[in-house]
Formats: C-alpha cells, sequence, structure tokens
C-alpha cells in the first residue's frame, strides 16, 4: 500500500541524515538589525499523517515535502502542490485564521519564496521569532535544522545554502503535544499552532557584535556592566560602547572568543523608572557592524521583605496577561496588540504586568519598556512536568537561557519566573533549583521568583513553607480563595503567614465571569460573583504584612480547551476583567479603584 511518492521513497531507502546545523548562537536584538523580513503570506499544506515526513513505512522520507518537487512531465505523480496550497499570514497562529484549524494540532508545512542578491562582506540568518511547537526547517530543499519550544527565538547561518536569485524556505511546524513537552499536554490555554512571530533574514557583516550586553551593576546609580560579544574572524578587533546621549564611551578589545568585558561610570545617569521610562541610545560599533539599541538603566533587588527599584521600595500593582491578542482572539502579532494590552493595564493603574506563562513577543517587552512597565516574565514550566527526565530539564534550561538572552537588556524585566504550579517533591526541586542557577548565573542583575502553591494551611491561615522559596528572592504564590476554595466571605479573615524573610508577590487570584450576566454575588459566573472575590481578596492582601505585589488572574478572557461549559465558558477561560470582546467587567473597576489608592500609598 502507499502512494506514488511513498513508493518512491520505498525504493530509496532513506539515507542516515547528516547531523543539521546547530540553530545556535542566537542573534539578539533583532528588530534593530537590517534584513528582509519574510513575513506576510506563505503557502501552506495541512498534513496531520506527516505524510510529508514519513513514507509509508514510518520512516523520514528523503524526499519529502521539503522538497518541493513538480511532476517532471505531465505523466509523474507528485501528491501535493505548495503553488496552488492554501495561505496562512505569518506571523500567526493557524487556529484562528481558519475555522477548520480552530482544534487542530498537528503539522502544516509551511512555504515562503523570496528572491535574494548576494552583497560582498555580509553574513545572513534566518531568524525565526518563535514557531509553537516543534520546528524542522529547510532552505532550497536541503535541511538547516531543528528547534523545540514554542515561544523563543531560534536562527540558522544560510550563507552557503542561499542563492542568488529564486529561494524557498520551507518549515514543518508540529504542534502535538506530549507528556514530555515544555508545557507538557495539560495546560490552562489554546495551543496555538504555526509560525506565530516574525521571520527575518538577518544581515550581518562577515564580523559582527552577535550581542552587548549592558545593564546598570546591581545596588549602583551610576556604574555600567555587561559585556560585547564578537562574531566573524576579526573578532579580536576593538569595539566601542557608547551612550551619545551621556557623552559616555569606552572602548574595549575582545580575547580570543571574541568576548569583552564592558564596565564604566556614567555621571549624572538618569535612571529608567515607571513614571520616568527613560531609555538611551546604546552605540555598539566594531568594524563595519553598529548595532543600535535603546536601553533603560535601573536597578532592582530585595531588601528583607522589601522590593527595592532604583534604591526605593515600591509595590507592583500588577496583572497578569496571556500573550492573546484583543482583535483576533488568537496569538498577538503586532506592536498595536501589545500596546492595547499594556494600555488596559495602565488603565487600571498597574505598574507590573506578569507576562503569562511563557516568553511573549519581543514588541510586548520593548512596548512595556517604553510605557514604564515592569515585567515578570516566565517560561512554560507549568503543572506537571516529567521532573526526572534529562532531556526535560535539558529543554527547560533551552527555553530560559534563550528568553534571558534574548530581554536581559530590558530594563522593564525584574522578575525571571521559572516556574507555575509545580507539586512538591525531591525531583521537582532538584530540577527548578538548577533552573534557578541557571537563571543567576546568566543574568546577575535580575530577581528570580516562580508562581508556588499554599501546601499548609489550616482553618483560616495559610503558610508559605514551599522549601523552593529558599532559591527564590521573591515569592509568587497563585491563591483562588472564593473561587476553587472558600467562598467571598472567607478571604478577608485569612491569615496569611511566612517562613521566609523575603518579598511575597500574589501571583494569581481571581474569579470567572461571563461579562454582562448579572445576578446575586452569590450566583457564578455574575460579574457580580467577580466582584466579592476581588474585593474580599483585596481585603486580604491588604493584611499580608510581607506583601509586595499581586498580579490577579487575568486582563483578558482567553481560549481554553479546558473550559468547555457550553453558553458561560464555551472553550474561553472568563476570568478576564475584560471579556474577549474588549467590554470591562465591573471587577476591573474594583481593581482600579485599589491600584489607584495604593498609587497614593508610600510603598
Ligand atoms: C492557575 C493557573 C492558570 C489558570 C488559572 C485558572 O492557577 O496558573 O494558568 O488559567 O489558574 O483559571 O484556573
Amino acid at each position: 500500500m502507499g502512494t506514488g511518492a511513498d513508493r518512491a521513497v520505498a525504493q530509496a531507502p532513506a539515507a542516515p541524515a547528516a547531523p543539521a546545523p546547530a540553530a545556535y548562537p542566537l542573534l539578539t536584538n533583532v528588530p534593530n538589525r537590517p534584513g528582509q523580513s519574510l513575513d506576510g503570506t506563505w503557502r501552506c499544506i495541512i498534513d496531520p499523517m506527516e505524510n510529508g515526513y514519513y513514507s509509508y513505512r514510518y520512516v523520514p522520507a528523503p524526499n519529502g515535502y521539503f522538497k518541493n518537487q513538480k511532476p517532471k512531465d505531465k505523466s509523474d505523480l507528485v501528491e501535493y502542490d505548495f503553488d496552488t496550497a492554501e495561505q496562512l499570514q505569518v506571523p500567526g497562529d493557524w487556529n484562528t485564521q481558519q475555522e477548520k484549524l480552530f482544534f487542530y494540532e498537528g503539522t502544516v508545512w509551511y512555504k515562503k519564496s523570496f528572491t535574494f542578491h548576494q552583497t560582498a562582506g555580509k553574513r545572513q540568518f534566518l531568524y525565526f521569532g518563535a514557531a509553537n511547537y516543534d520546528a524542522k526547517v529547510y532552505l532550497n530543499g536541503e535541511k538547516l535544522g531543528e528547534h523545540t519550544g514554542g515561544f523563543t527565538p531560534f536562527n540558522f547561518e544560510v550563507g552557503p545554502q542561499l542563492k542568488e536569485g529564486e529561494n524557498f524556505v520551507i518549515v514543518k511546524v508540529d504542534n502535538t503535544r506530549h507528556r514530555t513537552d515544555i508545557p507538557t499536554n495539560n495546560s490552562d490555554w489554546w495551543n496555538f499552532g504555526g509560525l506565530t512571530r516574525s521571520v527575518q533574514l538577518v544581515e550581518t557583516p562577515t564580523t559582527f557584535v552577535r550581542e552587548a550586553v549592558v545593564q546598570l551593576k546591581k545596588g549602583s546609580a551610576d556604574e555600567l556592566e555587561g559585556w560585547v560579544q564578537l562574531d566573524g574572524a576579526a573578532r579580536t578587533q576593538p569595539v566601542t560602547v557608547a551612550l551619545p546621549e551621556a557623552r559616555w564611551q569606552l572602548t574595549v578589545t575582545p580575547n580570543a572568543d571574541g568576548y569583552a568585558k564592558v564596565a564604566g561610570r556614567v555621571k549624572r545617569l538618569d535612571r529608567w523608572a515607571p513614571e520616568h521610562p527613560r531609555r538611551y541610545l546604546v552605540r555598539v560599533s566594531s568594524g563595519a557592524d553598529v548595532y543600535q539599541d535603546s536601553i533603560g538603566f535601573r536597578t532592582i533587588e530585595t531588601r528583607g521583605q522589601d522590593i527595592l527599584l532604583n534604591g526605593k521600595s515600591i509595590f507592583l500593582r500588577g496583572i497578569s496577561i496571556h500573550e492573546v491578542s484583543p482583535q483576533t482572539g488568537g496569538r498577538v502579532t503586532t506592536p498595536e496588540e501589545c500596546r492595547t494590552l499594556l494600555r488596559w493595564a495602565k488603565e487600571l493603574n498597574c505598574n507590573f504586568v506578569r507576562l503569562a506563562h511563557y516568553p511573549h513577543n519581543e514588541a510586548m517587552i520593548r512596548e512595556a519598556e517604553k510605557m514604564g512597565i515592569l515585567v515578570w516574565s516566565e517560561i512554560p514550566v507549568y503543572w506537571t512536568i516529567e521532573w526526572e527526565n534529562p532531556a526535560v530539564l535539558a529543554n527547560a534550561q533551552q527555553q530560559l537561557t534563550d528568553m534571558i538572552t534574548r530581554d536581559r537588556n530590558r530594563a522593564a524585566i525584574v522578575l525571571w519566573s521559572v516556574a507555575n504550579e509545580t507539586p512538591l517533591g525531591a525531583p521537582r526541586l532538584q530540577f527548578l533549583t538548577a533552573l534557578v542557577r541557571t537563571a543567576r548565573a546568566l543574568d546577575a542583575t535580575r530577581l528570580i521568583t516562580g508562581a508556588l502553591e499554599i501546601h499548609t494551611s489550616e482553618a483560616g491561615a495559610r503558610t508559605i513553607d514551599d522549601p523552593l522559596g529558599k532559591e527564590f528572592d521573591v515569592i509568587g504564590v497563585n491563591n483562588y480563595c472564593g473561587w476553587y476554595s472558600g467562598t467571598p466571605e472567607s478571604c478577608g479573615d485569612l491569615q496569611w503567614k511566612t517562613t521566609y524573610n523575603k518579598p511575597m508577590i500574589m501571583s494569581e487570584y481571581g474569579a470567572g465571569a461571563l461579562q454582562g450576566r448579572h445576578g446575586p454575588a452569590d450566583e457564578r459566573w455574575t460579574e457580580e460573583y467577580q466582584d466579592a472575590v476581588f474585593k474580599s481578596n483585596i481585603a486580604m492582601l491588604e493584611k499580608i504584612p510581607f506583601l509586595r505585589g499581586a498580579s490577579p488572574w487575568i486582563l483578558m478572557d482567553f481560549h481554553s480547551a479546558r473550559r468547555p461549559l457550553p453558553g458561560v465558558q464555551d472553550y474561553y477561560n472568563r476570568k478576564g476583567l475584560i471579556s474577549e470582546r474588549g467590554v470591562k467587567k465591573q471587577a476591573f473597576y474594583t481593581l482600579q479603584d485599589y491600584y489607584r489608592r495604593k498609587k497614593q500609598q508610600p510603598a
């Protein structure tokens, strides 16, 4: 049994595939680098059987869809055709672009043709903002490599494979869920598949600044600290790092690996803060390359139970946000969609957002930085990870590393979160401790956290004693008093205790309401019930002496396959303060009021 194409495969058994070139090291600051955008319309083939990848004997086919074959003559059999295939927009999830793909989980092949003209002295990299979840990438029929993980960028150097003139890139994107993935097969958000973020052909000089990290030294008001990393044959050539607006510059000479430390004092440095989101142009030049970015400088530390921003105690008035577009209900793809979400946060009087539960797109962080909003950024280590599987740990480490590598110049980000609601146990503790240590090694300037659960409770009291708290700088706790446990009235009197002399953030609380449903405050799904939960939780928060912030769940209703209740949920998690259509619920104004009051109080 088999198609003609399959038989051809069967006659030519697959040779062992040459190892795919590594997708690393990651380019940074990509929005500010020159190149060619490959965004727009891509041709797509939906392939639930992975027919374009495996032969009928279920071995990888040497001539899969990535070859983009055409019939040689009119009798030839080729059972696919990208040129007449359907179309999807990139960036974008496939689920919200075609109704038939809404619940789809599996493989879609993407193809884009583009014209390229070689310029002397340049290198080219094919950069993907993200692909959910597994991506296999081919250029002109040859494999470039693979990537795992749905929310982090990856790139391939593509010099020799690029042709003068017409080229085509084909990507097999597969969002099938697995127990061993991060996130696992079980999460409370939609499994949006596809090339969800921008694709670019990035052009650099032959020797270029791959990374430049410049941040304010912990505890200092004017000392910059960081490093530069050159890539290319001339990687030991001098590098000049300058802040022209501060009339500051420094020239360093990289070592044999292209690496040089940057350290220096800048007079009268104006620090970034929510009420004053000052950013400086940072120009890093070396040989033919000029790397430019706008970077804010601030410090973030803890002292006892306080969080200090630029040395002063701060209360984080936050809200949790999923990366879901208020316009399409799918993945966010434009800076304007990011701004809509962040403006709502501002309207709530927030100075902080928890970007749940995975690294959001780069525009979101950059917009937050421009608007003066502090950010909690996290990796999708969510619920029930396979703690004892070393490959799973390696995957988590990679996602963490890529998140930090992409964003460690962003002043807005103050917290790296390593996990959400994970069960107690030694293997989990070991796994997450390893992640905390990686985060610290990669970035000594930010605070480490995670969203914990409460495991010790007695009547009327909750105690934070998760051993992982020892590793964190700030302890996040998710707690749904009045929704998953207790009645709304019971929350105001809850006593909170902690075994740690550390700041706590109530990283989630909330309740579901169908926007427009009204009724008594003890009737589930009414706006009044949600509002009552917010009021009683706020009363509770006010009595927690070590509380230094909160990010209730959640800004906007979002799609979730775990939420089928007809007429109420219809596959939406209804805990939004705003409906998916952008209509505010009663509790929005309650939180807005609370934050208005908090804003006026000294932290
Ligand atoms: C949680 C999770 C979040 C869920 C939320 C809920 O604790 O962290 O991802 O969506 O609860 O609505 O149950």
